[in-house]
């Protein structure tokens, strides 16, 4: 447990943490059972699930506004996509509609930019690419609408609603960038491929930020961290030490001792890097990379160990680089599920 090892570290233990199995109709490595958990209980480990947006319109009083953008029909549904202009301060820059026959079933306006249906683009620059409108997503046999909004930032918003025998809004998820969407495990059923942001410029340049991969898998209803297809076995420990001594002995690692050093200055001219290569902390940005691979691939006993290896014999600040290590890794939306994935089971 990451807790144990802290407190290992920093001094005696304060808290004692008390593991609680959670069984899961998702995953086939564990127990069955219902799923009749509540939906508010379920929410709090996932807060990427936005549930019903709450810039849905009463859809009988909506009124489009904006320029027609993009139309796709499938079967009796019509999917339209409006643009109009940001102007000044206004931040709504966008909406859509969903027609069933005449009849308007769904409506959202935008948070951000406005909405990109799928099927209105090849792939996207940032690699992902959202299915067509009417592929069947979660493998019920009902076609699917996928919808981005892009609200500017890097958090987009992912709107999942089922355009079949009935309407429902099946999800909408927040994630960072454009997912990819992959059935992985041959189900039929389409993983959400994404990545978390959570170390998106912490102590480093986002040049250098490692963004470790996330799946997520539509069961029960809901889309979730698909910790069966995210469990891997750790690489082999001589790949490891290799890796752990590669850093430890790189010239990456920078004392700050109040102001920068000539060495310091030095060595960022000569490698004419745009972005720092080391952390702002003197910590080389390679170092928790290889610890969230292998965090989130269930493998936490490794990353701490890797820690160890890999942390430079001497250099200052062990402990506390750790501690906010943790802590930021807390805060992300991924972190209960990913927790879960690294816990024992017997
Ligand atoms: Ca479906």
């Amino acid at each position: 447990m990451l807790l144990k090892r802290i407190v290992a570290i920093t001094g005696p233990p304060t808290i004692v943490a008390v593991a609680v199995l959670v069984f899961d109709a998702c995953f086939t490595h564990v127990i069955f059972a219902d799923s009749a958990e509540p939906r508010a209980q379920q929410t709090a480990t996932r807060p990427y699930d936005m549930g019903v947006p709450e810039t849905i319109r009463d859809a009988d009083s909506f009124v489009p506004t904006g320029t027609l953008e993009s139309q796709l029909r499938v079967r009796d549904y019509t999917v339209n996509t409006y643009d109009h202009a940001c102007v000044g301060d206004e931040e709504q820059c966008g909406c859509f509609e969903v027609l069933k026959g005449k009849q308007r079933v769904y409506a959202v306006e935008a948070r951000g930019y406005g909405f990109d249906p799928g099927g209105t683009s090849e792939g996207r620059e940032d690699g992902g690419i959202i299915p067509p409108v009417g592929t069947d997503v979660t493998g019920d046999g009902q076609p699917d609408a996928v919808l981005l909004e892009e609200t500017g930032g890097h958090e987009n918003y992912l709107y999942i609603l089922q355009i079949g025998g009935e309407f429902r809004p099946i999800e909408v998820l927040r994630i960072w960038g454009t997912p990819a969407f992959k059935d992985l495990n041959g189900d039929g059923v389409l993983e959400v491929l994404t990545w978390d942001e959570t170390f998106m410029g912490w102590k480093c340049c986002n040049a250098y930020s490692p963004c470790p991969d996330v799946i997520l898998s539509y069961c029960s209803g809901q889309y979730r961290v698909a910790r069966d297809l995210m469990k891997r076995p750790s690489p082999p420990d001589a790949e490891l030490r290799r890796k752990a001594a590669a850093i430890a002995t790189s010239q990456d690692w920078s004392e700050y001792r109040g102001s920068w050093s000539f060495h310091d200055m030095l060595v960022a001219t000569t490698r004419m890097d745009p972005c720092w290569r080391w952390g702002y902390d003197g910590v080389p940005p390679d170092l928790w990379r290889e610890m969230l691979n292998l965090i989130y691939s269930g493998n936490q006993d490794k990353a701490m160990w890797f820690f160890d290896q890999a942390w430079k014999p001497g250099f200052r600040g062990k402990a506390r680089f750790l501690k906010y290590f943790i802590s930021n890794l807390q805060t992300s939306p991924y972190w209960a599920e990913i927790e879960e994935l690294n816990r024992k089971r017997p």
